[in-house]
């Protein structure tokens, strides 16, 4: 595999150097193989780095907001024709199989897209002054230094999402990547440096270190967090991370937008079409291996329905392909790594003891790769919501609930402290429309009839409570990457004080 990795890093426009000889050392968890020894930066490095994006910065904020997009564009460009090579290696070091690979890829493209409209479309409003002569106005103006950090299971993706919409809002960037996907960071940064390098040699004006790279452990990530000139800090990850990095932040004053775990629910009700409710819920709870922030790790169903879908359930989950994540047919990779693995078994003992019922979980493909952490999928019936369903275990683990009425279906899903997805499958209206209500799901994120994870980037993506309550991606997601200041201009020849005041001199 070390040669193709050479080859394939080549291709994008990686030279060796950049990821042999250092202290990251970096292995395929499709086989344990290692595919590189990644330089990391220290602290020191981060501090230097943030004085060199704020730079950046004060340079990028004036050129005109289209013309940002132009270079979003070109990078998108870049995306498009190196899309099978940039996926091929995230399936490699993430262990994504194939179609799930080119789709990250392609969520990159269409947030590169979706961001090149956006840069002309950074409008505020006009607002009626109640003053004469007055008129009020906001504007939303670029906001400094976006410090992003990713996690390894959309390795690239979050990026895209964070960085596209900084790019075209005038900000700079600095990413810490997670530590067990460095290398497809040093490829979309090399991908990103060419068009950068493009748009510069058509005339563009774009500074160096607009966005930068920098691999690294924990410290190097709380330099980045307690720096002053950081003015928002993007983090994906887990809510122990989130707790972490968020009060740090408020510390200084500055800007988080925190996307953490999620302990999505479907809510499978009589009326149901179930053959969706099956399709939905198997590639919700177990593509990715169940290493998505918005994978389905609770199903609850109506007592009329529960004892038929459950076991449709279990007969489909025996039968999904476990194997190299880049074989064809392939429909679950494997874990990450083998404290994954460990995380999934202690979480299955915990439910045991909680009077669950757990079919599946073993250790697959021991003897073909002995230095790989494969799963088979986990069903695992539940007498009641106990404690360890209410954790996110990052794993294929889908614990199944039965109900009575919506009211309790609808509390069981917003009883645990995650509140990022959520799903209900049912042919009623009134089902469907409750569970999208005030009185509905608590979730960022609540759909009707599609599962909880696979969000289109045109949607803001993230959640309420321990998710962290930021939103990232479509709708009107890049006002967190700006600043808003409201204007007010007086083109009378008199000086009225709001409200009535007098202040005659
Ligand atoms: C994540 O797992 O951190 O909705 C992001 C989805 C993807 C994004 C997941 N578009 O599953």
């Amino acid at each position: 595999m070390t040669t193709h990795i050479t080859e394939l890093l080549s291709a994008l426009g990686v030279s060796s150097s950049a990821f042999t000889g250092g202290t990251l050392n970096v292995r395929s968890p499709i086989d344990g193989a290692a595919l590189g020894a990644v330089h990391e930066a220290s602290a020191e490095d981060m501090r230097a780095a943030v004085a060199r994006a704020h730079a950046a910065f004060l340079d990028w904020r004036n050129v005109p907001a289209p013309k940002r997009g132009e270079l979003v564009r070109l990078f998108g460009e870049e995306l498009r024709a190196h899309k099978a090579d940039l996926a091929r290696l995230v399936s490699l070091e993430a262990g994504k199989v194939s179609s799930e690979g080119e789709g990250e890829v392609q969520e990159m493209i269409d947030i590169c897209d979706f961001a090149v409209g956006l840069s002309r479309q950074l409008h505020g409003l006009t607002i009626a002054s109640e003053r004469p002569g007055h008129r009020m106005m906001e504007q939303y103006l670029p906001l400094g230094v976006v410090g992003i950090i990713s996690a390894f299971n959309f390795p690239v993706a979050v990026w895209a999402w964070n960085s596209a919409l900084a790019l075209v809002c005038g900000d700079s960037c600095i990413w810490k990547p997670s530590e067990k996907t460095p290398l497809t960071a040093i490829a979309t940064q090399a991908l990103f440096e060419r068009a950068l390098a493009r748009y510069n040699a058509a005339g563009g004006t774009a500074p160096a270190h607009l966005s930068q790279l920098l691999n690294g452990g924990a410290a190097v990530g709380e330099a980045m967090v307690d720096h002053p000139q950081v003015a928002l800090v993007s983090a994906t990850g887990s809510t122990r991370m989130g707790r972490a990095v968020g009060p740090r932040v408020a510390a200084r004053f500055g800007r988080c937008l925190l996307e953490l775990g999620g302990n999505n629910a479907i809510i499978v009700t009589p009326s149901a079409d179930l053959e969706l409710a099956v399709r939905g819920i198997l590639f919700g709870a177990y593509g990715t291996a169940g290493q998505r922030c918005t994978t389905t790790r609770r199903v609850i169903i109506h007592e009329s329905i529960h004892d038929e879908l459950v076991a449709r359930l279990d007969r489909a989950r025996a039968q999904l392909k476990i194997g190299s994540p880049v074989e064809a047919g392939t429909l679950i990779g494997p874990l990450i790594d083998g404290a994954s693995f460990e995380a999934m078994q202690t979480a299955l003992a915990a439910a045991r003891e909680q009077g669950g019922e757990v079919s599946g979980g073993e250790r697959a493909l021991a003897s073909q790769y002995p230095n790989a952490w494969y799963a088979t999928p986990a069903l695992v019936r539940m007498p009641a919501q106990t404690d360890i369903v209410k954790h996110e275990t990052f794993a294929p683990i889908l614990y199944t609930l039965k109900y009575k009425t919506l009211d309790e279906a609808i509390a069981l899903q917003n009883e645990v402290p995650q509140g990022l997805s959520s799903a209900i499958f049912t042919n009623d209206i009134r089902e469907a429309e409750t569970f999208v209500s005030a009185s509905g799901s608590d979730c960022g994120i609540a759909n009707v009839n599609i599962g909880t994870s696979g969000a289109e980037i045109g949607g803001a993506f993230g959640g309420e409570k321990e998710t962290g309550g930021g939103r990232e991606s479509g709708s009107d997601a890049w006002k967190a990457y700006m600043r808003r200041t409201t204007n007010t201009v007086n083109y009378s020849r008199s000086l009225p004080l709001a409200q009535g005041v007098k202040f005659d001199i």
